[in-house]
């Protein structure tokens, strides 16, 4: 961040504020669409109506960091945000109640890091077919894009 206090006069720093507030504005007017960017979307189910993992990339190409709050999927009932982690030689699982997307960066949903948990996934989830996943942001929009659904053995 830069700190236009102490370099600028005083009268110019409420022109300043305003466009920020514009921009900020105006991120939400494209809500979704504005500068992310989804791939490589899969979900792994191990055994039918078990929970299932989800795994992607997220490209934020917008000059403003992006929070992930959420996903959802018919397919699913209730989906989470989780991450995986050894501790002690034991693979926990935590829920997450967001992800930071940065400015300009990537993140990557990966098996034995961030995955989203398919809680209850339906019969429509198996290996050959692919299913619709909606991710959430805290300024309240949205992305969606088809997960293919791989079995026990992708890595
Ligand atoms: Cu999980």
């Amino acid at each position: 961040m830069f700190n236009a206090a102490g370099s600028l006069p005083g009268k110019a720093l409420p022109v300043i504020v305003a466009a920020g507030l514009m921009s900020a504005m105006a991120a939400q007017a494209f809500a979704g669409t504005d500068g992310l960017k989804l791939s490589g979307g899969w979900m792994r189910i191990i055994i039918a109506s078990r929970p299932a993992a989800g795994y992607f990339a997220l490209k934020n190409d917008g000059s403003a960091e992006r929070k992930l709050v959420g996903a959802s999927s018919p397919g699913c009932g209730m989906m989470m945000l989780h991450r995986s982690k050894t501790e002690n030689g034991i693979d926990k699982m935590m829920s997450v109640k967001a992800v930071a997307v940065p400015a300009h960066g990537t993140i990557r949903f990966a098996p034995g890091g961030y995955h989203i948990m398919c809680m209850q996934p339906k019969a429509t989830v198996k290996p050959g077919k692919s299913v619709p996943v909606t991710l959430s942001f805290g300024d309240g929009s949205t992305l969606t894009g088809d997960f293919t659904v791989r079995g026990a053995t992708s890595k």
